[in-house]
């Protein structure tokens, strides 16, 4: 079953989840609203991962709600996660897609209207695009787009789009309008005193801009 909800797209940070933890962040998020989540340790080895992945995964289980693992295809196998999210510096899309199989979720991150316009649509089911604005989650992003970057950059890609970098749940209308499918987010749910809130005030801007 490779169906996926891009709405409202949680991605953890060691981090900046480390008042509660990763996996508590992605319960309460899930509780608030969260419809995909995206486990991102840069720093963590593989057997780090498959630990804090199966952790994530039996905290979202009869959620419906997929678990994408970042960068690691060997964890993501390992840990039986739905999905893998590969970035331009990673292993190829094309390569991943060959390790996984057809029916895992597979991500990619594309920054300029170029690459998305070489994304193809039977190796990568979605694209994530950004950053939209400079954030310092991410200290070594590549050049901010804007509203208006982020709408040429959905307009050209062949899958569907979900934007990222710098946003919070006031910016669910303008990142709809511009065409992408929803809103990823590090610290507006991570860093929060209360990630379900957090979550479900994104998944209420949500709501209100597709009504
Ligand atoms: N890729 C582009 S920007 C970014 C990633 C992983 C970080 C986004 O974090 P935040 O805190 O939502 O700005
Ligand atoms: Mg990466």
């Amino acid at each position: 079953m490779k169906t996926f909800d891009l709405s409202v797209y949680l991605v953890l940070d060691p981090d900046l989840c480390r008042a509660i933890g990763m996996v508590e962040t992605a319960r309460l998020a899930v509780a608030g609203g969260a419809t995909i989540v995206q486990l991102r340790d840069k720093q963590a080895d593989t057997a780090a991962m498959i630990e804090t992945g199966r952790a994530l995964k039996a905290a979202l289980a009869g959620t419906g709600v997929p678990l994408i693992v970042n960068d690691d295809v060997e964890a993501a196998i390992a840990i039986g996660a739905e999905g893998i999210h590969v970035g331009q510096s990673d292993m190829a899309a094309a390569t991943a897609r060959e390790r996984v199989g057809r029916g895992m979720i597979l991500g990619l991150s594309v920054e300029t209207e170029e690459l998305a316009r070489r994304v193809d649509p039977s190796i990568a089911d979605y694209v994530g695009i950004g950053p939209v604005f400079a954030t310092a989650t991410k200290p070594d992003h590549e050049q901010p787009v804007g509203f208006e970057g982020l709408a040429r950059i959905v307009a050209v890609a062949p899958v569907p789009a979900v934007a990222i970098g710098g946003l919070k749940a006031e910016h669910a209308g303008p990142v709809l309008a511009a065409g992408a499918r929803g809103i990823a987010v590090v610290s507006a749910i991570c860093g929060q005193p209360d990630p379900e809130a957090a979550a479900r005030r994104i998944a209420d801007e949500i709501e209100k801009a597709r009504a």
